[in-house]
Parts: structure tokens; C-alpha cells; sequence
């Protein structure tokens, strides 16, 4: 408390110091790069977050197609296999830490204090570093592709012992995770406080827009897994360098102990990266519907149960390691419970559309597909929950159909939804609207092809993280990555829309979308927005 006092003091003698200088010209953006380097602004750092993530998104998206032009015939044709895995370990790491949580971050950013009526968010210093550490930890991360014996490839889920018996890569990949943890800390930590003691006033948490609901709820998973995967990882480093013998069996420990934690902090990974998916899907489809978000109340608790049940499920993931019979029961039906608040809250996505005026601008064309594909990943996801079936599916192609539903036409598609949906908000130009349907049907057609033959192969017995296999599975690989290079290709559409909308083009109205204003805050400020905004509250009604 007395600390904000003296802080606002020196904000006030700063103001006198620097005598009548006009209110908007002295709180404009620095001039040139430094800008960017010491922006406490919480548009710019959005901008930071989002540039970040997309170029982190191609170079994950180009080591996936290496891995799929690897698998489009049978025998090795381009990479060795150490290379190979190297590749799989990298993409997943990059989409992850790199690609999407950056991106949500990102849209956190720039709509949470315009949505709430914040001038900034609480804690502006912390968010700059909180970026700032990021560019760093994927330099480290790609220079592990030039050491001795290469990245890390033992999959994204670094399992000991094979991630011990990689190269010199073990400390760099293990700092990685370290620095990415503290940023995305620091980053929830920012987005807690700021929608705590922020909000303009009148703006209740019941009234708050679900986006910011959602990323709430976030920011408490990422708060209690991240420091158990931090200690995860840290273990794995003491057992390679300093004796201990945590996950390794000859000295007591147990490789198992390793999975344990990391999908005590996996699962819920997982959701950190869909439930601000839902929030952008919550906040789409009402506009494009022209009616208010059916049962939001139900919304905000169905968001806080899967929540808490995502810390409840981790050993989902680990039915074929051997469990007593109680686990197994204890974690299939856990697992099977998430169903429910999803079934709530596709049921309100649909029931916010039903008798709707709607219409079909990019946006809502990729928050449909996200409802009806999403959910298909959901649905396989309940088919592996069921322990005695998982053995079947564990480790094959099936669980990556799975999981890239969930995540690609999933939390990928929402972000595409969001930023077709803000783009003019943040530029304050209209996108292509032509370019931006080309990219959507391109994607939603080819994401198709790549991952639903996938499904085929897994139950065929296909495994995961090989890069070689029996011509028999020849036809359905073909096809994926037939599928994945018209996907990857799709997405340089996408840039281009977003290069384009930022160098010019139609004006958009502050409104952007007819009667978005109803929808949200956002919509009631000029596009682009100035630098400060709401630095007198808006009136809730
Ligand atoms: C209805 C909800 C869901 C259920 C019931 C479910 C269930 C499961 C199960 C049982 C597995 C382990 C399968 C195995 O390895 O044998 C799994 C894997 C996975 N799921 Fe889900 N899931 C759901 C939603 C999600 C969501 C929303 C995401 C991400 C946005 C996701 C991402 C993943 C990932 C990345 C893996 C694979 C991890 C790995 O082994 O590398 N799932 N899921
Ligand atoms: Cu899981």
C-alpha cells in the first residue's frame, strides 16, 4: 500500500518535473526499438506476446512437415531417426511453450484491461520481463540442435532414463523449462491481479466476459504446475549431475516417480491451453449469433470444475504402466466426469446459436469448426479414458489424433477465431475477408486430411515417435501428410491477412462488428485504440 503511494508520487513529481507538457503526447509510445525493449504498455506487450508466437508457430509448423515428409512413404528417406526424434521433441516443445500458451498470453494482454476498464494491467514492469525472458529461452532452446548429440528427442515428456542418455543438450533444455515456468508465473500471476483489484467499478466478476473468466481460471492452474514441473525437471538434472538417483532405479529411485509429476503438471497443461480457447469461442459466437451467451453463469462454473478436475486425472496417461485396480476404476471415471462441464458448455455454444441471426464473417467460421471438431477430440479422449480400451490406443497414432484435435482445429482454430475477430480492433484496419475465408476452408478441409487417417493407423497399431513403418499403414500416411503440407501452406495465407490488415487497408469502425458493442468494452474504443485507455473508469451498467 504505502508503496503504490510512493510510487504514485514519483509519477506525480515526474509530471511537474517535466512541466506542461500536454497530457497525450507525453504518455505516447517511445520512438524505435527501445520501445519495444522497455514498454511497460499492455498493447505492446500483447504485440510482443502475438508476434512471438506466430513466428514461434512456423518453425514449429516446419519441423512438423520434416517429421511428415519423413512418414510420407515407408523407409528412411530424409532424416536419421535421432534427428528425427529430435524433430518430434522440438515441434511439440515450440507449439506449446512457444506457439500457444504466447499467444493466449498475448490476446490476455491486449483485451483483458480493455475488457475489464483497466488502464494497464496491475503489475506492468513484471509483464515486460515476463516477455523479455522468452525470446531468450527458445534461442537457448534451438541452440541445443547444435551440440553434441543434438536436442533433446526423448518427446516433449523428457521420460528419464532416455532423456538422460541424450547428449549435452540435458542442462540447456532443462534452464528452458525453468525460464519459460518463471514467465508464465510472472505472466499469471500479472492477469490474477489485475482482474482482482482492477476492474472498473460496477464491473462485478459475475459480469465479467468469459475470456476473462477463463484465463482467471488459468492463471490458478498455471500458479499450482508449473513449480511441479520446475522440481520435475530439476530432479532429472541432480540424477544426471549430482548423484542422486530420484527416477533412477539402480539407486533406489523410480523412473515412474518421473511421470507422476510431469502429468500432474501435464494434464492441466493441457487445459491452460483450452480453456482460453473456450473463453475466445464464448465471446465470438454471441456476436456473429446477435444474442447474449446462453447460460453464462453456467459457463463460469462448468470453466472452474473442469479446472479443478484437470488436477484430478494426470494418471490417464499412464494405464499401461501397471496400476493397482482401484487407480485404474478411480482414474477412468475421474476422467469421464470432465465430459460433463465440456457437454454444458458445447451444449451453450449451440443453444447461444439456435435461433439466431447469424452470419458467417471468418471469425465465426473457425469458432464453429472449433465447436464441432474440438469436440471430436473430446469424444476420442473419452474412448481412451476407459483403462482396459487405452491399452489398445496408448502410444499409438491414435493418441496423436487425439491430442492434435484437441489442440489444432481446438486451441489453434480459437486463435485464429480471436485474431480475425480483434485484428481490426488492435490495427485498426479491416482484414481480407476473401483471404480470410480461403484460409479458413483451406485449413478446415486439410487439418482433416491430416489427422483423421491418423485415427485408422493408431487402431491398426501404428506407433507414435517412429520414423519408419510397415508398408501396411503406407496409404493412410500418404494421405496425412498429403493433408499437412496443404495445411502449412494454408497458414502463409494467414500471415499474409496479418501483415496486410497492419500495413493498411479498409477503415474499421470502433464497433468493427454490427452490435459487437453489447458484447464487450472493446468495442466502445476507437479502432485502433489509443496508447492509454480507460484512464478514467467506464460505466458498467
Ligand atoms: C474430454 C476431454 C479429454 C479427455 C477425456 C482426454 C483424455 C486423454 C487421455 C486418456 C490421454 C492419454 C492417452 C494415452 O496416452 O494412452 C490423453 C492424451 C493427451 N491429451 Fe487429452 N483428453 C481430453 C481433452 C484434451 C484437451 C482439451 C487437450 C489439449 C488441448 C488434450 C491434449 C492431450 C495431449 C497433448 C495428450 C498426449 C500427451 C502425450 O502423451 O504426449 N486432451 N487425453
Ligand atoms: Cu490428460
Amino acid at each position: 500500500m504505502t508503496e503504490a503511494t510512493h510510487e504514485e508520487h514519483a509519477i506525480h513529481d515526474e509530471h511537474i518535473a517535466h512541466g506542461h507538457h500536454d497530457e497525450h503526447d507525453h504518455h505516447g509510445p517511445a520512438k524505435g526499438f527501445m520501445r519495444w525493449v522497455f514498454t511497460t504498455n499492455h498493447k505492446d506487450i500483447g504485440t510482443l506476446y502475438l508476434v512471438t508466437a506466430l513466428i514461434m508457430f512456423m518453425v514449429g509448423g516446419a519441423m512438423a512437415l520434416v517429421i511428415r515428409a519423413e512418414l510420407f512413404e515407408p523407409g528412411m528417406q530424409y532424416v536419421d531417426p535421432n534427428f528425427f526424434n529430435q524433430m518430434t521433441t522440438l515441434h511439440a516443445l515450440i507449439m506449446v511453450f512457444g506457439a500457444v500458451m504466447p499467444a493466449f498470453v498475448g490476446f490476455a494482454n491486449w483485451m483483458i484491461p480493455m475488457m475489464i476498464g483497466a488502464p494497464d494491467m496491475a503489475l506492468p514492469r513484471m509483464n515486460n520481463w515476463s516477455f523479455w525472458i522468452l525470446p531468450f529461452a527458445f534461442v537457448m532452446l534451438a541452440s541445443t540442435l547444435f551440440m553434441d548429440g543434438g536436442a533433446p528427442a526423448a518427446g516433449w515428456t523428457l521420460y528419464p532414463p532416455l532423456v538422460l542418455q541424450g547428449g549435452a543438450h540435458l542442462p540447456f533444455a532443462i534452464f528452458t523449462v525453468h525460464l519459460l515456468g518463471m514467465s508464465s508465473i510472472m505472466g499469471a500471476i500479472n492477469i490474477i491481479v489485475t482482474v482482482f483489484n482492477m476492474r472498473a467499478p460496477g464491473m462485478t466478476l459475475m459480469k465479467l466476459p468469459l475470456f476473462v473468466w477463463t484465463w482467471v481460471i488459468t492463471a490458478f492452474l498455471l500458479i499450482t504446475v508449473m513449480p511441479v514441473f520446475a522440481g520435475a525437471v530439476t530432479m532429472l538434472l541432480t540424477d544426471k549431475f549430482f548423484g542422486t538417483s530420484f527416477f533412477n532405479a539402480a539407486g533406489g529411485g523410480d523412473p515412474v516417480l518421473y511421470q507422476h509429476l510431469f502429468w500432474f503438471f501435464g494434464h492441466p497443461e493441457v487445459y491452460i491451453m483450452i480453456l482460453p480457447s473456450f473463453g475466445v469461442i464464448s465471446t465470438i459466437i454471441p456476436t456473429f449469433a446477435r444474442k447474449p451467451l446462453f447460460g453464462y453463469s453456467s459457463m463460469v462454473y462448468a470453466t472452474a470444475s473442469i479446472g479443478f478436475l484437470s488436477f484430478i486425472v494426470w494418471a490417464h496417461h499412464q494405464y499401461t504402466v501397471g496400476m493397482p485396480l482401484a487407480g485404474e476404476l478411480y482414474f477412468t471415471y475421474a476422467t469421464m466426469l470432465i465430459a460433463v462441464p465440456t457437454g454444458v458448455k458445447v451444449f451453450n455454444w449451440v443453444a447461444t446459436m439456435w435461433k439466431g441471426a447469424m452470419t458467417f464473417e471468418t471469425p465465426m467460421l473457425f469458432a464453429i469448426a472449433f465447436v464441432v471438431l474440438f469436440t471430436m477430440g473430446g469424444f476420442t479422449g473419452l474412448m481412451m479414458s476407459i483403462s482396459p480400451a487405452d491399452l489398445q490406443y496408448h502410444d499409438t497414432y491414435f493418441i496423436v489424433a487425439h491430442f492434435h484435435y484437441v489442440l489444432v482445429p481446438g486451441a489453434v482454430f480459437a486463435l485464429f477465431a480471436g485474431t480475425y475477430y480483434w485484428l481490426p480492433k488492435w490495427t485498426g484496419h479491416m482484414y481480407d475477408e476473401k483471404l480470410g475465408k480461403l484460409h479458413f476452408w483451406l485449413s478446415t478441409v486439410s487439418v482433416n486430411v491430416l489427422f483423421f487417417p491418423q485415427h485408422f493407423l493408431g487402431l491398426a497399431g501404428m506407433p507414435r515417435r517412429i520414423p519408419d513403418y510397415a508398408v501396411q499403414f503406407a496409404e493412410f500416411n500418404a494421405m496425412s501428410s498429403v493433408g499437412a503440407f496443404i495445411f502449412g501452406f494454408a497458414q502463409l495465407i494467414f500471415v499474409w491477412v496479418v501483415i496486410k490488415a497492419i500495413r493498411g487497408g479498409e477503415k474499421a469502425t470502433d464497433e468493427v462488428w454490427e452490435g459487437a458493442s453489447e458484447h464487450g468494452l472493446e468495442w466502445t474504443l476507437p479502432s485502433p485504440p489509443p496508447y492509454h485507455t480507460w484512464t478514467t473508469a467506464p460505466d458498467i451498467k
